[in-house]
């Protein structure tokens, strides 16, 4: 892979995930040897999980909202599978609307939710919070 006049040698690259393309050369690496010139940083993944139905316009918007930061998630669709209904109703407290939104196992809420959330700095806290 060539990024301007440096070359730097990828088949020691460790995908983290596909949206955080980070490379810092030449920063100190131990486990490499001399010739490789770059080291990439280690990030904790986020686990998102969104319950969701099939017509939901609360869904598509949370969903654009943590697209639009590069995350991903694993959407859980609650009318194909009714148990994981009773899955989000027993991890939500009882709530009944879709989305519902867990990061790292963490209850957010709704879509209204998440958008506070974002705006408190509650989710960058949250995103931040992978074991
Ligand atoms: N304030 C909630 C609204 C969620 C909502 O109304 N979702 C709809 C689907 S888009 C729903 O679950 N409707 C079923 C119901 O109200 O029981 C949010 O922001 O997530």
């Amino acid at each position: 892979m060539r990024i301007g006049q440096r070359q730097y040698h990828l088949r020691h690259l460790r995908k983290v995930s596909v949206h955080r393309h980070c490379l810092f050369p030449e920063a100190a690496s131990p486990t490499l040897g001399a010739s490789h010139h770059f080291s990439v940083p280690e990030f904790a993944v986020p686990k998102i999980e969104v319950y969701s139905t099939a017509v939901c316009p609360y869904c598509v918007s949370a969903k654009n909202l943590l697209k639009s930061k590069g995350l991903e998630w694993s959407e859980v669709r609650i009318d194909i599978d009714p148990a994981q209904r009773d899955l989000m109703l027993a991890r939500s407290g009882g709530r009944r609307t879709v989305p519902q939104i867990f990061i790292n196992d963490q209850h957010v809420g709704g879509f209204d939710d998440l958008v506070a959330a974002d705006r408190s700095g509650k989710l960058a806290e949250l995103l931040g919070s992978a074991a």
